[in-house]
């Protein structure tokens, strides 16, 4: 083997042996770099005579071009690997299942509230809307709510930074009730109408959080009565916890916007809470003062109403014990109602 073979072989093997495209570079420095054994061929051919400087010049641009040519191929392996390797640790499993972005649902509370006004619009009400801020007229004064009395306070209620026209400041409504009030104040009567929504109130524990829903209704007219409330909601008791002989009474209570008033319990007389009382609502006859603040005769016109939370009836139904649970956005809780 001449000794040009023998680079040529030198450089196979160097080559060879570079295992990272950092070092193959470094090997090929050694053989076509400014100071590479190739490159003093060449320049030694400037010492020979132009016969000779021909032939020799002509074998050592042979073994330069096989040297290139390994180089090549051995920087092509290279980057074959290289991605070989990064595709062995990237590759994508294609018998994984797919990443679900699954549906939303209807929340609980969401649920009740749906339910009951399909009920109650079902025996002729009418769903009442209206604004969660409120005057402090429509939350307390039209509901004959004392100027002194303690839901009025600042311990009880969240202020708004921002006043009425009459220089009070407004409110989250503590209740639905302002609702009805507008709805009555734009209605003739018979009146018959339910005011679902979210209410806020300062409190916060285990039975009780900041926001909750009510549902609260409204019935006026000329010739009505206790028993016809009783039989409304009654009715609309059976047919929400879907049982034909749940039992309801009422017991004498008082609310500043109903006079008399009453607490409405109700009894299951099947299931796991069979046999007890359980408080469920609150009702009563609409104050005469309530009634003059709609614009009406209280003479001539009388008025029943009722308020029950959301979150009760949606607790009771499902047989949920934990108020908290509504709130937490638990999707393990959530996906069991849809
Ligand atoms: C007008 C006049 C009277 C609505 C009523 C109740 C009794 C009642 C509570 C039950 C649990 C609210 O969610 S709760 O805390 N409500 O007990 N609500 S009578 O009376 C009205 C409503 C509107 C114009």
């Amino acid at each position: 083997m001449n000794t040009l073979d023998e680079l040529v072989e030198q450089a196979r093997a160097a080559f060879a042996a570079a295992g990272a495209p950092a070092a193959l570079e470094n090997e090929k420095a050694r053989f076509l770099g400014k100071t590479g054994s190739v490159t003093e061929l060449l320049k030694g051919l400037a010492k020979l005579a132009p016969e000779e400087k021909r032939v020799r010049g002509a074998q050592i641009n042979a073994a330069k071009e096989a040297i290139e040519r390994l180089l090549a191929e051995r920087r092509r392996a290279l980057a074959d690997a290289e991605l070989d390797a990064r595709l062995a640790l990237e590759s994508i499993d294609v018998t994984l299942p797919g990443r679900k972005r699954s549906a939303g649902g209807i929340h609980p509370v969401i649920r009740t509230w749906m339910r009951v006004e399909e009920i109650f619009r079902s025996i002729g009400f009418d769903v009442a809307d209206g604004p969660e801020i409120e005057t402090d007229w429509y939350n307390f004064t039209a509901l004959n709510n004392p100027e002194n009395h303690p839901a009025r306070s600042m311990q009880d209620t969240f202020y708004v930074d921002a006043k009425d026209s009459e220089g009070k400041p407004l409110l989250l409504r503590t209740h639905t009730s302002p609702m009805q009030v507008r709805y009555a104040r734009m209605h003739k009567p018979p009146i018959k109408v339910i005011a679902p929504g979210r209410t806020y109130r300062v409190d916060s524990d285990a039975t009780h959080s900041p926001m909750f829903h009510q549902v609260e209704g409204l019935w006026i007219d000329e010739q009505i009565s206790f028993a016809d409330l009783k039989g409304v909601y009654t009715d609309f008791l059976r047919r929400f916890f879907e049982s034909d002989d749940l039992r309801v009474r009422f017991r004498p209570s008082f609310f500043p916007f109903t006079e008399p008033s009453a607490e409405i319990d109700m009894m299951f007389t099947s299931g796991p809470k069979k046999g007890q009382w359980l408080e469920i609502s609150g009702a009563g006859q609409v104050h005469p003062a309530v009634v003059r603040n709609f614009g009406l005769d209280a003479e001539r016109y009388i008025g029943f109403a009722f308020g029950s939370g959301l979150e009760r009836l949606t607790m009771l139904r499902y047989g949920v014990d934990d108020l908290r649970l509504f709130f937490e956005g638990d999707l393990r809780f959530l996906q069991q109602f849809n």
